[in-house]
């Protein structure tokens, strides 16, 4: 028995050794420079292995325990839906890698600008409670990172769900510096009810570089039309009718849709992340119900829908069942084109995917899809979203109305406004870096709201003057949503929902209507607040807390974050 004990043990002592090598015996496996394989790599990988929920009954949670990844940014030729142009890529890849760790550890991201630009990486959702400096926003947390340097993003991350990595310089991330970023939790309440996951994500797609379309939209003659897509992705995939592309273009009408492979009678629990730059989807699979478990890293009650309103940079977790005939069906990613301000012209709004089980023989997918019938441009009814857990909403110290328009600016040029400032990112000269040099006044075109009692409760009274709707996040934090109302209707604080709100990083104010956010002034830091509409954070459509500023620096940056604020360059 003795002998056995320590064999027993020097097994272990071997096991562990290797798993606290990350980057070497866990994430390369699944990190495949073949881009084309990105769907397969995501599925096998969930398909084939649980080992995060594994790997962490080795360690303690209070053990410190470290996940490190190893990201390239380049820029090439790629053709995600046939169409060639020269996107982002990371790894060489589009969507980027996956990023994962468990709740509880440090993640790092290493990051290498092979670019000709500088770059940032913001982990979307992530709070970053401690490490204000790695929220990678140019202009309010960090200088870019300058082409042929790196820089590595360090962090713990006490939180769970799912997320996504972006750049937040210019307007990189929609044309492909993005990817998926998930936390593990080994007490996730739904662990036992599904057998495996499948990321999915959904993007919409131009053919031009958004330099050339952001001269256009940011010049009178746009009058504040944004630019529509051309196409939209799933998992970076889809086929495009050439016959639309300009003459000389590079182009394979046949390019493949992605393929999700499931098995008949396993449970899957589907992650999906709106990342686009203008479009919300509406997304279903045909014959297949989905139970909402999740909305950014918040556990839900199950509520079933068919068909999914998901905006711009929100994310949620559902359930769904392989228990139909073994058939091909249709993933669909609708883009809901009734909120664009132009019409799109050769745009096919209905994006799809292949959903297989295993060990069909069919040739295509002919499933038919729910025809329950979904607003336009609002998101998913909050009060139908409950938490899983039950939490109390403390009460409201400080109110911050935020009102947001359009109107031309004195060039003419129609730009976003927030309390009738409209955003100029300062990007020599981050709002971070001036709370360490004791700055205590922001210029009025800063949009900072100061934040200084420790633990105040805030609500953001967000009132929408525009036509539009907006998906508003804010960093740094998860904020209750209280209550949303459209067009017409009054907010009446006694009728919002203090009693059982959901969280969420990332919400929509409607067209002419008004929403009310509560959060906790509880994290040190500059938080940026915007919508995500990409279009409209390059009109100015931004703002900034200044949170807790004298606790910010009681904070020690890193040196090399200190070194960027000195090689900031206009790109
Ligand atoms: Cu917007």
């Amino acid at each position: 028995m003795y002998s056995l004990k320590i064999w027993e043990l020097i097994f272990i002592l071997i096991g562990s050794f290797l798993l606290l090598l990350p980057n070497e015996s866990l994430s390369s496996p699944f990190t495949s420079n073949d881009p084309s394989s990105y769907t397969n790599f995501l599925e096998k990988r969930y398909a084939e292995h649980h080992e995060f929920y594994e790997y962490h009954e080795f360690h303690d949670s209070n053990e410190y325990h470290e996940k490190s990844y190893d990201i390239k940014i380049t820029k090439g030729p790629y053709a995600p839906d046939g169409f060639e142009r020269d996107i982002y890529l990371i790894n060489g890849q589009f969507p980027g890698p996956l990023i994962e760790c468990n709740k509880g550890d440090v993640l790092v991201i290493n990051v290498e600008n092979c670019l000709n630009e500088d770059t940032t990486i913001h982990s979307h959702g992530m709070f970053q409670r401690g490490s204000p400096w790695y929220d990678g926003v140019p202009g309010q947390t960090q200088g870019g990172i300058p082409p042929n340097e790196t820089f590595s993003y360090k962090f713990k991350v006490d939180q769970s769900g799912t997320y996504w990595y972006h750049s937040h310089s210019r307007a990189q991330y929609i044309e492909g510096l993005l990817g998926p970023l998930i936390v593990h939790d080994p007490q996730d309440p739904y662990l036992n009810e599904y057998d495996e996951e499948i990321i999915v994500i959904l993007h919409d797609w131009y053919h031009t570089d958004s330099k050339t379309l952001l001269a256009t939209f940011l010049s009178p003659e746009s009058e504040g039309n944004e630019p529509d897509p051309d196409n939209g992705l799933i998992n970076g995939k889809n086929s495009y009718n050439c016959s639309w592309a300009p003459d000389g273009s590079k182009c394979d009408s046949n390019a493949p849709l992605a393929n999700f492979k499931l098995v008949h009678g396993k449970t899957y629990r589907f992650r999906i992340i709106n990342t686009s730059a203008f479009a919300t989807f509406i997304f279903s699979i045909d014959d297949h119900p989905l139970d909402v478990i999740e909305v950014e890293g918040m556990m839900t009650k199950r509520h079933t829908v068919h068909r999914l309103p998901i905006n711009i940079a929100q994310r949620y977790s559902v359930i769904v069942k392989a228990d139909k005939p073994k058939k091909k069906y249709w993933m669909r990613s609708e883009m809901e084109t009734a909120c664009f301000a132009a019409p799109a012209k050769n745009l096919n709004p209905l994006i799809k995917a292949i959903v297989e089980y295993e060990g069909c023989d069919d040739k295509n997918p002919s499933s038919t899809a729910w025809s329950d019938a979904v607003e336009n441009c609002v998101d998913l009814n909050a009060e139908d979203l409950k938490p899983y857990k039950s939490q109390k909403v403390p009460e409201v110290d400080r109110k911050i109305e935020i009102m947001v328009n359009f109107q031309p600016n004195e060039n003419n040029v129609t730009s976003g406004y927030i309390n009738n400032s409209t955003y100029n990112i300062d990007v020599k000269y981050p709002t971070l870096y001036k709370v360490y040099d004791d700055v205590k006044t922001f210029d009025a075109d800063q949009n900072a709201f100061i934040l200084e009692k420790d633990c105040e409760v805030i609500d953001i009274i967000l009132t929408n003057k525009d036509a539009g709707e907006h998906p508003f996040h804010l960093h740094g934090h998860a904020f209750w949503l209280l209550g949303t109302g459209v067009n017409g209707t009054t907010l009446d604080y006694d009728k919002l929902n203090t009693e059982d709100p959901i969280q969420r990083d990332t919400t929509t104010v409607p067209a002419g209507g008004w929403t009310v956010l509560r959060f906790v002034a509880d994290n040190p830091g500059v938080w940026g607040f915007h919508c995500h509409i990409e279009w409209h954070v390059q009109s100015g459509l931004v703002a900034q807390f200044v949170e807790l500023p004298d606790k910010i620096k009681e904070l020690n940056p890193p040196e090399d974050w200190k070194a960027l604020k000195s090689k900031v360059k206009e790109y």
